[in-house]
């Protein structure tokens, strides 16, 4: 961990110190503000050339495909009401490289699987536990969005994302998001429906990230997107995929359209437990 990351900010080395417990507060401070916290300047700056380079190399092996869906992730033929936001049919054009290809040596699977890395995610979580996906696919990805792609609107299905650009965009592919647009008991269709039809700009808010920077995110109230990226080099980012329970396997059809293709695993594990982060 003192490798890889910036310990002087923020002491991983140290597990239940004053130190870490500090940065433990503020992240769940923030979380609890506004569903999103930013942690800058995590990897040590002398890896941020490591860290683009590794994706650079894995981003060729993504599955590209670009998928109409809505800001649910739900069937686009769902019978809603008329004015219902989900009948807004968006571009899902972000093509992700599964764990399988991401080599055990690269700095985002030593940290993914980095137990004490994870105990500080599950501090700042408020997580008793957690859990690297058992899915050979889902559970850390490298998000690809090319020049001209987006990331369109959408929820996340699971209730906390951990992701780190590793390459930033020359231009636009920025991270756009409403916090706490829904809530459990209240979908409020109109502001949803405003921010996808370009009458919510008030509602929305920017991250300013760059490479290195460790989000934590709570999306499944939070509308959110990558705007599209604009000039000639992709945006990249690592996408951190971890359960409160252990045994997640994404559902066969899912992982056919996210990665365009399934492993045993997934016939095998059909009808167990699902991986929520699958549905976006
Ligand atoms: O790539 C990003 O910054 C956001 C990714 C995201 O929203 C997701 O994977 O659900
Ligand atoms: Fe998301």
């Amino acid at each position: 961990m003192h490798r890889i990351i910036n310990t002087g900010r923020y002491p991983l080395d140290e597990p239940g110190t004053a130190g870490w417990d500090r940065v433990v507060e503020q992240a769940r401070g923030e979380l609890a503000t506004d569903g999103c916290c930013v942690l800058s300047g995590f990897i040590r700056p002398e890896l941020l050339d490591t860290l683009r380079a590794e994706g650079e190399a894995l981003a060729p092996h993504a599955y590209y495909t670009v998928e109409k869906v809505n800001a649910y992730n739900i069937p686009l033929d769902a019978d809603l009401p008329p004015d219902h936001p989900g009948n807004i049919v968006l571009e899902r054009g972000n093509a992700f490289v599964a764990r399988d290809l991401i080599p055990a040596e690269a700095l985002i699977q030593v940290l993914y699987t980095n137990p004490v890395f994870q105990r500080f995610i599950a501090d700042c979580f408020g997580l008793a536990e957690l859990h690297e996906f058992s899915d050979p696919l889902a559970g850390l990805c490298l998000n690809v969005v090319a020049p001209g792609m987006s990331h369109p609107w959408h929820f996340d299905t699971n209730a906390f994302t951990v992701s780190m650009l590793t390459r930033a965009p020359e231009a636009g592919g920025v991270f756009e998001y409403c916090p706490g647009i829904r809530t459990p008991e209240d979908e409020n269709l109109g502001d949803v429906r405003a921010v996808l039809t370009g009458a919510g700009a008030h509602l929305i808010r920017r991250l300013e990230l760059r490479p290195g920077d460790l989000q934590l995110f709570q999306g499944r109230f939070s509308l959110h997107r990558v705007s599209p990226v604009e000039g000639t080099t992709q945006r990249h980012t690592t996408i951190f995929a971890y359960s409160e329970q252990p045994g997640v396997v994404g559902n066969v059809e899912r992982t056919r359209q996210l990665f365009g293709r399934v492993l045993p695993d997934h016939i095998a594990a059909a009808g167990a437990v699902r991986g929520d982060r699958l549905l976006d």
